[in-house]
């Protein structure tokens, strides 16, 4: 099965490296001028002989190999292995210490989930940190939501009478021991996960202290047992999914809740006659203070003084969700996009923070006058400027960081070049509070019975979650693009989040024009009632952008409100989520997270797991029994429309609903 998807990885990318005709032109510009890229890495990890990769490790592919240690490195022999390996390799079964395939694979897959829980984790205290010294007025931020910190509060069934620092202190330090401390078990987790699916053995501890014992299990010589290593994998992605939750809901206190905003995305955001400042990575802490200082008198001043007509923020993967979400910015690209947008030669500067950052980057800005800016101790590039920043100097790192970009502009050389395309439109912002918000206008009383007979009578038939990367060993973008007009035809609501928003946008997926030439007529009516509610006078669009990554959140809280108001759990529910370009490790830990909250998630990317078929069980057929949520794992993107379209039939029916 594995030699399969890998062969249909590769026809799709060999066919066409992006969907988007501007990324396309700008690969080739980037090629043009020597400059090497994703995409053209990619290409040479394709380079095959016989049939084989050349580059791409067929064992690291299958999640078979081990290097726990020196006795090893090991590999396992397997039937996927393509034919000439498996001519000239022995058939061995386990590792010198004897560990089996089964042992191998699941322990593999634990340390990548293990990384990504790390990840958003460390995102989760940085925010938790950023409240609570907040609250100590030790920063120059506000507590901009006090009426969310205080449902927060509730949530975490605490005085919410108390005044509204000594709140933030508090919930910030429950999430901070949740983040790092000895207790049994997360008290986030105990509040936001639906009641249903605490007692199933996924409740985590304290992310701190799971990672802990991973490092442990995983090591030469315990954990040997498969089901446990992923048992222990699915805690960690619950642990993950409440990370995100810490993060998405404390930056909306201090930065304010989504609400609907339009603006565009693509390389032509970025502007000849302005000093660009492109701001990439997760933690929006810092991207806040640029946007706001972007717009100060002095700032600007300073800009004209020196020949630009003002300043251009734009974002880039999540830090640009972020504040794409709250105050309308640009985007410039994805994670893919990442490298292109300094081949333009129009950035100024390229601020980045943490998380998704190819360190390729500097390469790339060495040939023009870029200065790549790093900001957090964790992500540290080689020759980068490195501006340290922390929450108490939040002001002085965003204007020392302005400044630096302003002085570049003057530098600015004539090697410059822009894809013909012109933006594209979008519409951005969708929180649970707006839906919620517009929702109640129909049902004051009841916000989610709207949604629920519209569900119930099929004018929305089901809702899928288009989430994660966008994947260079595929076309990029294809995959999300083509499974949403297949759904949306069918009458599914999208929800997008990550890089995947982006990728809709880039599609047009994210305008109201969307609703009217891709959406079925059922939802296109429902859409279209919604936008009237909502006073855009259009309809609402049919992909609704929730945020970044850590904003699905958002819908975990959402659908766990749906399954509570319903007493169903999220298993029951005709929803589904697909990362079917998924890249990195978060992701991983996202998609494991939601499974065993019951959520059915597909992959488009091949997992490195389909070397061991206990392990590819576990995950595809067992954990539905035990979650109610399982893997697919389906390269081709109308093929995979098709089996989330089957799930949510199957959901419906088992509910009642015929139609
Ligand atoms: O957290 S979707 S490539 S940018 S990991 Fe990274 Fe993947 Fe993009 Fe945001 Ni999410
Ligand atoms: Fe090989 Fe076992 Fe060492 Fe892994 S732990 S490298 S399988 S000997």
């Amino acid at each position: 099965m594995a030699g399969k998807l890998f062969l249909a990885e590769k026809r799709l990318r060999i066919e066409k490296r992006a969907l988007d005709d501007d990324t396309e032109e700008m690969i080739q510009h980037a090629d043009s001028i020597g400059i090497d890229t994703v995409f053209s890495r990619q290409a040479k990890y394709d380079e095959s002989t016989l049939g084989i990769d050349k580059t791409r490790c067929n064992f690291g592919s299958l999640g078979i190999c081990c290097r726990q240690c020196a006795m090893g490195p090991c590999r396992i022999w397997n039937e996927d292995l393509p034919f000439i390996y498996k001519l000239s390799t022995p058939r061995l079964e386990k590792g010198t210490c004897g560990a089996s395939v089964d042992t191998i694979v699941a322990r593999n897959l634990l340390m990548m989930v293990a990384r990504g829980t790390a990840s958003h984790a460390a995102h989760a205290r940085h925010a938790a940190s950023a409240l609570l010294k907040t609250a100590q007025k030790k920063t120059p931020y506000l507590i901009k939501e006090p009426e969310k910190l205080r449902s927060i509060a509730s949530k975490l069934k605490m005085d919410t009478e108390n005044d509204i620092e000594a709140l933030a202190a508090e919930t910030a330090s429950i999430a901070l021991f949740d983040i790092l401390s000895d207790e049994n078990s997360m008290k986030f987790a105990a509040s936001y996960c639906p009641k249903s699916n605490v007692n199933n053995g996924i409740t985590p501890a304290p992310v701190g202290k799971e990672l802990l014992d991973e490092g442990l299990e995983t090591s030469m010589g315990n954990m040997a047992d498969p089901e446990s290593l992923i048992l222990h994998a699915a805690r960690l992605g619950v642990a993950d999914i409440m990370s995100l939750i810490i993060s998405s809901e404390f930056q909306d206190v201090l930065f304010g809740i989504p609400k609907p905003v339009f603006s565009k995305i693509g390389f032509n955001v970025l502007d000849k006659n302005k000093v660009n400042v492109i701001i990439h990575g997760h933690v929006p802490l810092l991207s806040e203070k640029i946007v706001e200082f972007s717009e100060d008198a002095e700032m600007l001043n300073k800009a004209r003084s020196l020949g630009a007509q003002g300043i251009n923020v734009v974002g880039c993967c999540c830090t640009g969700n972020e504040v794409l979400m709250r105050h309308g910015v640009p985007l410039a690209g994805s994670s893919l996009q990442q490298e292109l947008v300094i081949a333009t030669g129009l950035a100024e500067a390229f601020v980045v923070d943490i998380q998704c950052i190819f360190p390729n980057v500097e390469n790339v800005a060495k040939k023009f006058h870029t200065r790549i800016i790093s900001t957090m101790k964790e992500a540290k590039l080689t020759n980068a400027v490195h501006i340290p920043f922390e929450e108490e100097n939040a002001d002085e790192t965003a204007k020392k960081i302005l400044e630096i970009a302003i002085e570049n502009f003057p530098k600015r050389g004539k090697n410059i070049y822009l894809p013909h395309g012109a933006p594209k439109d979008l519409m951005a912002g969708f929180s649970v509070e707006t839906c919620l918000g517009v929702l109640s206008k129909i049902n004051k009383e009841d916000p989610l019975k709207p949604l629920i007979d519209n569900i119930a009578s099929g004018n929305i038939y089901g809702v899928v979650l288009l989430a994660g990367c966008t994947s260079p060993k595929v076309t990029a973008d294809a995959s999300h693009v083509t499974i949403a007009k297949e759904l949306l035809k069918q009458n599914v609501l999208l929800i997008a989040t990550g890089c995947a928003a982006q990728a809709c946008a880039r599609a047009g997926l994210l305008t109201p024009e969307a609703t009217e030439k891709y959406a079925g007529n059922k939802l296109k009516s429902v859409l279209k009632v919604l936008g009237e509610t909502a006073g855009i006078k259009k309809p609402l669009p049919p992909v609704w952008h929730f945020g970044s990554c850590v904003d699905n959140a958002r819908v975990v809280i959402l659908v766990s409100a749906l399954a509570e108001k319903l007493g169903i759990q999220i298993k029951d529910l005709p929803i589904a989520a697909s990362a079917s370009e998924w890249v990195t490790e978060k992701a991983a830990a996202i998609g494991i997270g939601s499974v065993a909250l019951g959520v059915t998630v597909h992959l488009g990317v091949t997992p490195p797991v389909l070397g061991s078929s206990v392990v590819a069980a576990l995950l595809t057929s067992k954990s539905e029994e035990v979650f109610g949520g399982k893997f697919i794992v389906e390269v081709e993107p109308m093929k995979a429309s098709k089996l989330l379209l089957e799930h949510i039939t199957k959901t419906r029916g088992k509910l009642g609903l015929t139609i």
